[in-house]
This record gives C-alpha cells, sequence and structure tokens, in this order.
C-alpha cells in the first residue's frame, strides 16, 4: 500500500534493541501500534534492566511499561530534545571525541541548548524540571541507548526539525553506529518502507533519485524506454521535474484552490485513482469531501467498500474496483528496519478480485503503454515474457543503486523465508547454510554476494559485514570545514584511513589508489547510484571501502528555513503568549509541491487560544487500523471499541457539564465539527482531548449510513478525527499537524 507520511527508517533493527541499556521513546506506542516488535523492548528490559522512558502528551499502554514517563504538551518536542542537551552539555556528558571526529556544526547545537534551561523546558513542554533532569540523567548513563519515534513526532509543522533534533541527541551522546543504540522511527503500514524506496512520494523517482533531468534519464535507459517519449507524458519538460500534489493536500487540486491550477499546468485534477489508501485518513475531511465532489472520476481499488465512496455526495463516476488482499498476492515487501521478506500467496485471490498489478496492467493497456511499462522485466536476461513477481523484484535490485538493493534479487530472498529458522533474532545474522548474511539483506545490499547492513553508520564491522561511515551527500566541506569524517574514523578493515568523499568515476582510481583498464571506465557510469555496471561497488568492495563515503554527520542543514532545528509553536497553539516568542515560519510556502502553505500569516491571524483553548491529540488504537475499515468490518475488533470517542480527563469534562458516556461536540478553528461519545480517563491531562482516526460514516452529526452499498456497511461506523483535525503542515514533507491542534468542547 503507499502513502505519502514521511520518511525515515530504523538505524538499527527490532532484535537489536535487545542490546540497549536505555530507551527513549518519543511520540510512538508500540505496546499498541507494533506489538509484536515491542516485545524487544521488553526483553531489553529483562537482559539489560534497560531504562524505558516514554514522552508521550497521553499516558499509553506503553507508558504503562516505562520506568519513566513525560507528559509533554503536543508540538513542543523540540524544546524537551534542547532540555536534554543543555544538561549534558552542562555537565560534560557528551561523547566529545565521537562529535569532534563524526559531527559537523555541534557548536550552534550547544549555543542552542543553552537557552534551554529546565525551567524554560518546563514552561514550553509543561514537563516538571525534575522529570526533565531525571530522564536525562538516565539517558546519559545508560548507554548505547537507543531513541524511537514514530507519528508523534512528524505529524507537526516542525516534523522535520523534529526529525533532525532527534538523531542530533543521539550524535552528542556518540549513540549512533553502535549495536543497541541509533535512531529507530517505528514505520507504518506492511511494507511502507518498501512503498517509500520505490518512490510511491509525490518528489521523487524510485530509490529516492530526484526528479531531475540526469535521474530521469537514468531511469530511462534502465527501463528501456526513450526518454523524449517519457518526456511526451508530461504537458511539458518543465512539468517532469516538479513535484505532484501530496497526499496531504491533492483535494486542492481538484477545487482548483488559490494557485494549484496554474501550478498544475493549467489543469484542475479531474480524476483520483485510490489504491490502498482510505481517504478519511486525511487531515480536515469537509475540504477533503470537497475535492472529492468536484471530480469527474473517482476509482477506489480497495478489498473493502472505501468510505470515500460512502463520503462523497458524488453520484456518477464512482468505481470500486475489488482489490485482492495481500493473503492473495506475493512478492517481497520491505520492513521498518530495510529488511526484505519474501512473501508466498495464501489463497487465490477470491471472487471477481484482482492483485493490485493486474489492476494496474489493465490501464496500462487501456492508457496504450503496456509494453513500456513491463519492458523493464525482461532486460536482464533478453526475455520474452516475465514471471511476475519475481521479475519485478529483479528489476529494483538492477535499478536501485542509491540505496544499495543491488544485492537483494528475487532468489536470495525467497531463501531467507524459506530459512526463516536460521537467523538470529538479537543480531539478524544467519547460520547454516545462511551464513554471512543477514535476515532480509537490510539495506544497503551492495552487491549479489553482500551481507546486508543491519545496523547503519558502523564502523567497528568492515564494509563486507554492513560496516559504513556516515554518507558523503553535502560536498566536500561547509564554510571552510572539511564534511570528511577525522582521520582516526576509520571503517574497520577499510583500505583507506580515516574519512573520506563518495566514490565516483573521476576520483575512484586516486582515492583507491586503483588503475582502471579502458573496458571499465567505458561500462562505468558518473557515480555509484547511477553507475549500471556496479564497477564502482564492486571496487569498493575489494578495498573495503563504503561507496558513498565516509563523512561527518552535518547538524546544520544550510538549505532548510531552520538551518537548526528551532523551536516553533503549532500552528494552532494553546499558548498565544508562547507563539510571540517562538512564532510559526515568517513566510508562506509557495509552490510547495503544487500548493502553498501558510504558517506565520495564518498562526497571528487570531487568538485561536481564546476560542478554542483545548488541545487536540489524535492517533491511534490496537484493535483498528488506519481509516478503520478493515477492522470495523471484523465484529470482534468492534467489540473492544463499539463507538467513535474522545478520551477525555473528567476534570475537563466537569467544566462542560459532560458525564461519562455523554455524546459531546469538538468543535474546529476551520469551523468543522463532530459528534463523539465522551470516555473518562486519566491518561489525557484536563487541558487535551484524545480522539481515535479510525472511524468514518458520520459526517458532522450526520448519519450516512444509507449509502454504502447493500450489505457492505461496517459494524460500526462514525466520525472520522478528521474532520476536526486543523490545519497545519509540515513546511518540508507537508505532512498535516494531525498531532497537535485545538478544538472546544460542548455537551450535545
Ligand atoms: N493497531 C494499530 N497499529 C498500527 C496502526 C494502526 O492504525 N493500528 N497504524 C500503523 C501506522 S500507518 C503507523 S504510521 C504507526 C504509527 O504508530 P505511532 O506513531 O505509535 O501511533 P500514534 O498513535 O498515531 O501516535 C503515537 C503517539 O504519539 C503521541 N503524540 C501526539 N502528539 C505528540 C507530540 O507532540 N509529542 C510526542 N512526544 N508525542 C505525541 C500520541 O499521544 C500517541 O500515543 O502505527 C502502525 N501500527
Ligand atoms: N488524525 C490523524 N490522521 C491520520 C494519522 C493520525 O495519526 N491522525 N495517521 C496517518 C498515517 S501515518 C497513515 S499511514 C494514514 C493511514 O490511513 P490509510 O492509508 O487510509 O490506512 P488504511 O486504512 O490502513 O488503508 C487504506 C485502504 O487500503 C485498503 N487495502 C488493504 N489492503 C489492500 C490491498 O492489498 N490493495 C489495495 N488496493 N487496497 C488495500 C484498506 O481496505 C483501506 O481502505 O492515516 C493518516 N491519518
Ligand atoms: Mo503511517
Amino acid at each position: 500500500m503507499a502513502n505519502t507520511w514521511g520518511y525515515g527508517a530504523m538505524t538499527n533493527h527490532l532484535g537489536d534493541i535487545q542490546n540497549s541499556k536505555a530507551i527513549i521513546i518519543f511520540g510512538s506506542s508500540p505496546a499498541v501500534n507494533h506489538p509484536v516488535g515491542f516485545q524487544h523492548f521488553l526483553k531489553a528490559k529483562e537482559r539489560n534492566n534497560a531504562q524505558i522512558i516514554v514522552v508521550d502528551p497521553r499516558f499509553t499502554r506503553t507508558a504503562a511499561k516505562a520506568d519513566h514517563y513525560a507528559p509533554i504538551r503536543p508540538g513542543t518536542d523540540v524544546a524537551f530534545m534542547y532540555g536534554m542537551m543543555h544538561i549534558i552539555f552542562e555537565k560534560g556528558w557528551e561523547d566529545k571525541n565521537y562529535i569532534n571526529d563524526r559531527v559537523y556544526g555541534m557548536d550552534e547545537i550547544r549555543k542552542e541548548a543553552k537557552k534551554w534551561t529546565p525551567e524554560v523546558v518546563e514552561d514550553v513542554t509543561g514537563v516538571p524540571a525534575e522529570t526533565l533532569i531525571q530522564i536525562t540523567t538516565v539517558y546519559a548513563k545508560n548507554r548505547p541507548g537507543t531513541l524511537i519515534w514514530a507519528m508523534g513526532l512528524t505529524q507537526h509543522s516542525v516534523g522535520t526539525s523534529n526529525t533532525r533534533i532527534a538523531p542530533i541527541l543521539q550524535l552528542v551522546l556518540g549513540n549512533m553506529g553502535k549495536e543497541g543504540g541509533g535512531t529507530n522511527i517505528l514505520r507504518g503500514h506492511d511494507n511502507v518502507q518498501g512503498a517509500t524506496d520505490m518512490g510511491c512520494l509525490a518528489d521523487n523517482l524510485p530509490g529516492y533519485y530526484g526528479l531531475g533531468e540526469p535521474a530521469w534519464k537514468y531511469f530511462a535507459s534502465s527501463w528501456g524506454v526513450d526518454f523524449e517519449w517519457l518526456v511526451g507524458r508530461f504537458k511539458s519538460k518543465e512539468m517532469m521535474s516538479r513535484p505532484g500534489f501530496s497526499l496531504a493536500r491533492w483535494y486542492e487540486g481538484a477545487t482548483g484552490e488559490g494557485e494549484t491550477i496554474s501550478n498544475n499546468a493549467g489543469t484542475k485534477l479531474k480524476a483520483l485513482f485510490v489504491l490502498g489508501n482510505g481517504i478519511t485518513s486525511i487531515s480536515q475531511q469537509a475540504r477533503v469531501k470537497a475535492g472529492l465532489d468536484a471530480l469527474e472520476m473517482l476509482v477506489l481499488v480497495d478489498p473493502f467498500v472505501n468510505e470515500a465512496a460512502v463520503l462523497t455526495d458524488k453520484q456518477d463516476g464512482v468505481y470500486l474496483l475489488p482489490a485482492a488482499t495481500q493473503f492473495e498476492t506475493s512478492g517481497s515487501v520491505v520492513a521498518t528496519n530495510r529488511s526484505a521478506q519474501w512473501r508466498y500467496k495464501v489463497v487465490e485471490p477470491l471472487y471477481e478480485s484482482k492483485e493490485d498489478h493486474e489492476l494496474m496492467f489493465e490501464l496500462a493497456k487501456r492508457l496504450g503503454f503496456y509494453k513500456e511499462y513491463t519492458k523493464a522485466m525482461l532486460m536482464k536476461e533478453n526475455k520474452k515474457d516475465f514471471i511476475w513477481p519475481d521479475d519485478a523484484t529483479d528489476e529494483i535490485a538492477r535499478i536501485v543503486k542509491s540505496i544499495g538493493l543491488t544485492g537483494c534479487t528475487a532468489k536470495r530472498l525467497k531463501a531467507h523465508t524459506d530459512n526463516w529458522h536460521l537467523f538470529d533474532e538479537v543480531s539478524l545474522r544467519g547460520y547454516g547454510p545462511m551464513k554471512g548474511e543477514y535476515y532480509g539483506l537490510p539495506w544497503p545490499c551492495w552487491t549479489e554476494t553482500h551481507s546486508g547492513s543491519p545496523v547503519l553508520y558502523n564502523v567497528d564491522k568492515p564494509v563486507s559485514e554492513g560496516g559504513m561511515g556516515f554518507r558523503n551527500r553535502f560536498g566536500m566541506e561547509h564554510n571552510g570545514v572539511s564534511q570528511m569524517a577525522g582521520d582516526s574514523v576509520t571503517v574497520k578493515g577499510s583500505k583507506i584511513k580515516g574519512g573520506h568523499p563518495q566514490i565516483t568515476k573521476d576520483n575512484i582510481e586516486q582515492i583507491l589508489g586503483i588503475k582502471l583498464t579502458e573496458a571499465e571506465k567505458a561500462k562505468m557510469g558518473p557515480s555509484w547510484a547511477m553507475d549500471k555496471s556496479n564497477i564502482i561497488v564492486e571496487k569498493c568492495m575489494e578495498a573495503g571501502v563504503a561507496p558513498y563515503g565516509n563523512a561527518r554527520a552535518r547538524t546544520i542543514v544550510w538549505n532548510f528555513p531552520d538551518p537548526i532545528p528551532m523551536h516553533r509553536e503549532p500552528i494552532h497553539s494553546p499558548r498565544t503568549d508562547l507563539v510571540a516568542k517562538y512564532p510559526s515560519y515568517k513566510e508562506d510556502k509557495k509552490m510547495h509541491y503544487r500548493v502553498t502553505t501558510k504558517f506565520a500569516s495564518l498562526q497571528q491571524s487570531k487568538d485561536f487560544a481564546k476560542e478554542f483553548p483545548i488541545n487536540l491529540v489524535t492517533g491511534r488504537l490496537v484493535n483498528m487500523n488506519g481509516s478503520g475499515v478493515e477492522n470495523r468490518g471484523s465484529k470482534y475488533l468492534v467489540e473492544l471499541t463499539p463507538e467513535m470517542f474522545a478520551d477525555i480527563n473528567p476534570d475537563l469534562a466537569a467544566n462542560y457539564g459532560i458525564r461519562n458516556g455523554d455524546m459531546m461536540w469538538v468543535h474546529s478553528p476551520e469551523g468543522t465539527k463532530v459528534k463523539v461519545k465522551a470516555r473518562f480517563t486519566q491518561s489525557v491531562l484536563p487541558d487535551r482531548i484524545f480522539l481515535p482516526f479510525h472511524w468514518a460514516g458520520h459526517f458532522q452529526g450526520k448519519d450516512l449510513s444509507e449509502r454504502y452499498p447493500e450489505g457492505t456497511k461496517p459494524y460500526s461506523v462514525g466520525e472520522s478525527a478528521n474532520t476536526v483535525t486543523n490545519y497545519g503542515y509540515d513546511i518540508i514533507t507537508q505532512i498535516p499537524e494531525t498531532k497537535g491542534g485545538l478544538c472546544r468542547i460542548e455537551k450535545a
């Protein structure tokens, strides 16, 4: 299933968490959302007495298993982590050698951290100063420590800053590139890592290649199609390199709001083809609905009745295509730790349902480019027919060099699944016939004999066993400072001592000290990522060198609006006094994907907190998934949470005359509302409420049940939390601020 909710992957892996001495979890509740993986956290506690720390606005089931808990105010994690660094620097607990040899720009961080005393942090985050000090002490004194995050960090207007400050904290403590350390981002859907790796995003090609002409040309020739033919698929060459609409804001293209028409080559979006997204999971449902209503054609490919069809008033031009489920398909998927896995089909597709790729093939046939669409699968061995899905997996391995998928062939991945029992749970290391390989060949897996890389940036292992330094991506120097790792940082067994740039055709002979033959030069691509011959990588392997260099991790991203992460209040903040001090970004962002995104101009347009004083937090339940249609169709799962509800503290409810089990309205600053059942709990403080987002089928108090085709209505329908999630988007990724908004409540 494709979706566009944020980047990231674990630097380490779930089993490796058993090596951790401390585990700090920001905005993630693995006991609920990754319950199988969470067993490794509990084992870490048993094995190492690992200290578990949870930072979350709600006392979650994960918090219930933790040793320390901080009830943070939503959207203030940057402040919290600077607060931790403030204490670490003051006490001298930072890893000085590590910072000196492997990091660029720590002085700027040190300067900013100085401002964040425990008292300032307490004011901004709501976490008592003593709790911050205690958590910091525990985390700094128990190394290696792993830092976990998920959607509680990303779904904010400062989501990108959050995902940068967290690894910076790990760098300060020297926790990156270590077993038991790392930044471990627990990803979402089944195969969401694979979907992201495969370019199911609005701004890049598969493997995170950009949208520039060199990348398109590399893919054109790898797919065996003419570059000019590809150009011809677009309205103009310029549109080819322009990021598309994101999932978060596509509807503005359909309604033709603002500059969307001129940003979108002079046209509105007329058709929407949905392959595995619930649509009711997107923020600001009233606007999503307007987008759906404005379409000429809506195609919903789904094993269930996609509730977008229920939400829209549209009567014509809505098509429901029955997709087979993942039990009725086979092929490779990629897990949260970059490990791939081969899956065998359990049953053939039932009834008239079809596998997603079959539907895509049929579509390509009717649009007239089936031959071009499938050609790359024939190219490796010059075949007449392809074998699905094996040849698709091999096509990926052949083309995607950027993240090192060369070794991830169908044959090897099948062998891993077949020999599942021969891999160690903690190290991922294989035994017997699987010796020398790590489970799922976690990328980068540089060659067809490479082991895969279970722990990124670990210089204590040879490259042949997954060792590497930090990647050299941003030039050789910045402001006169070398971006290469220091002399003391040599990857085990590497022929090159200390840091070095990424390896290109131009520098390979000089850096590796080798002489290429003319034949090799003729075959070689310009860089390791665009070298179809893979000779650059092969030569690097012989020298024990990671092709992408051995550089410094940078804390400063000079081309971002905030070169170092800064605390900025959410677009809708309950603390108007702090908005003045920590305002959102000054300028609206134009041509952000294909829309304009507002920041301070909206944040400061009104004193929102006056009318909407309560923080709105949204998230997940263990018995439900995503938009929830799959689970609300199961009576056993529905029994656990039969109705849509709001978690509310009795002290807050009392102010509004709301009793446990009463219906209540939740109003958003957008002027929208939902009617939900009040559920009393102490897990939320009296200044915030929590809504799960797994329901649909009601809209602003109206029951849309009669719109479900006969016999398809789930056992439970209700309001989507996303009808009241507020405007607010990250300035880089455009992920919606669904974890930090405001609302007003009243008894219904
Ligand atoms: N049962 C179940 N499992 C799932 C899913 C599901 O729907 N159901 N969905 C899958 C998917 S797609 C994903 S992406 C993952 C998501 O997994 P998680 O990110 O763990 O899920 P959420 O419940 O959305 O959010 C996690 C926590 O973030 C907290 N939070 C909110 N705002 C903030 C904040 O500002 N700071 C901090 N520190 N915390 C905050 C919330 O209170 C919540 O407890 O789960 C996956 N697993
Ligand atoms: N308020 C709020 N909103 C959120 C979030 C939040 O925390 N708060 N989290 C966001 C996140 S991280 C995510 S990932 C999204 C999740 O939201 P969605 O992506 O909408 O998640 P799902 O409901 O898991 O799946 C989408 C659809 O895929 C269908 N499906 C299942 N298997 C297949 C298949 O094999 N083929 C096809 N074609 N379809 C299939 C399902 O029936 C379902 O209709 O929600 C986002 N929205
Ligand atoms: Mo997700």
